[in-house]
């Protein structure tokens, strides 16, 4: 198996939660930043190396035999911004290089990669706040006009899957395979052990580790800005599910998970309602708030939950009294100790 983006906050926790199954397979990642250290003993090789490298991924197609690629390796919607066109290097011909590796692979071994593929609610684009209101929980088709570099890649790498799912299996060509691409659009993610950098939807995360280190934090957008969030455990959990599922029980190739949509000031009051002394205000930026305002408040699931089971563990309320909380307390107690 190949993880790329090893070393990001998805990473992290699939990279823990794989190595906690009995039997699992050996796990190569690939990332620009070397491993944190404390997985390293996880992970059977580690490639510090950039997705955009051609030779490094021939290299690793010869040294291995991949059956799965977890690709997660994203430059994310804010940092996406400052400089749109890198961006697009990363983000989409990164993508294809990967998508290319599979399709090689899966020749060499005369039987699909499955390429798990992470993508985002910056897939969407909703036309304005009226809009946004009016939609109720969106479903994969719907809205697909996003306004950020981030989204607009996200989209097309889905439609990339696609293409190359069917393109090398339609060919006439010995032992054409194709590529058994497997999509899941995540909504703002939040994680106990990690702050994310560079995303849009980081005001969640960013104010609770703030509170949890008794730092005043200031939220780039306004109280009633609403999106879908789901806790770390839960997203892992959704790749995993969607990896595991057999191909025959899947309808289509991209599906929306979700957990729990909350406003910017509710998620304040949870995060005050476990530390008491938080000081949390509000100060949108324009641009960060315009992006969030695109994306739906909701995302329908229940194609992910009927194929493949999909179901969170964990609500609102669970989140942040079984999870968030005790784990992000328990984190800053040991650093300050
Ligand atoms: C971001 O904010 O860019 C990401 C995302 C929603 O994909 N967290």
């Amino acid at each position: 198996m190949l993880i790329t983006g090893a070393d990001g906050e998805v990473g992290h926790g699939l990279i823990q939660q794989l190595s906690q199954r009995a039997n699992h397979l050996p796990i190569v990642v690939l990332d620009i930043r070397k491993l944190d250290h404390a997985l390293r003993s996880a992970v059977s090789r580690i490639i510090v190396g950039d997705i955009l490298d051609n030779k490094l991924l021939e290299t690793l197609s010869t040294e291995y035999e991949i059956d799965t690629i977890i690709h997660l390796a994203a430059l994310l919607s804010t940092s996406s911004e400052f400089n749109p066109e890198n961006a697009h290097r990363v983000n989409v011909q990164g993508t294809v290089n990967l998508l290319k590796l599979a399709v090689d692979q899966g020749q060499a071994r005369g039987q699909p990669v499955k390429f798990i593929y992470a993508s985002s609610i910056a897939a969407y684009g909703v036309p304005g706040l009226a809009a946004k209101q009016a939609a109720g929980a969106v479903c994969e088709e719907q809205y697909l006009n996003p306004i950020t570099m981030y989204g607009c890649n996200k989209l097309y790498c889905e439609h990339l899957g696609r293409y190359y799912a069917r393109h090398y299996r339609q060919l006439s060509v010995q032992r054409s395979v194709g590529v058994d691409f497997r999509c899941v659009r995540f909504p703002g993610l939040i994680s106990a052990l990690t702050v994310p950098t560079g995303g849009t939807s980081d005001y969640a995360p960013e104010m609770l580790h703030a509170a949890a280190q008794n730092k005043p934090y200031a939220s780039f957008v306004r109280e009633d800005t609403t999106i879908p969030f789901m806790v770390m455990p839960d997203a892992i959990k959704a790749l995993l599910l969607l990896a595991d599922a057999p191909r025959e029980a899947l309808t289509q190739l991209v599906y929306n998970v979700t957990s729990f949509s909350r406003s910017a000031e509710q998620l304040a009051h949870m995060v005050r309602s476990a530390f008491p002394g938080a000081e949390i205000a509000f100060e949108p930026a324009d641009a960060r708030q315009s992006i969030v305002d695109s994306w739906p408040a909701e995302v329908d699931d229940s194609a992910a939950r009927r194929d493949w089971h999909w179901a969170p563990d964990y609500d609102a309320g669970r989140a942040f009294n079984d999870y968030l909380i005790p784990t992000i307390a328990e984190r800053y107690r040991q650093t300050e100790g």
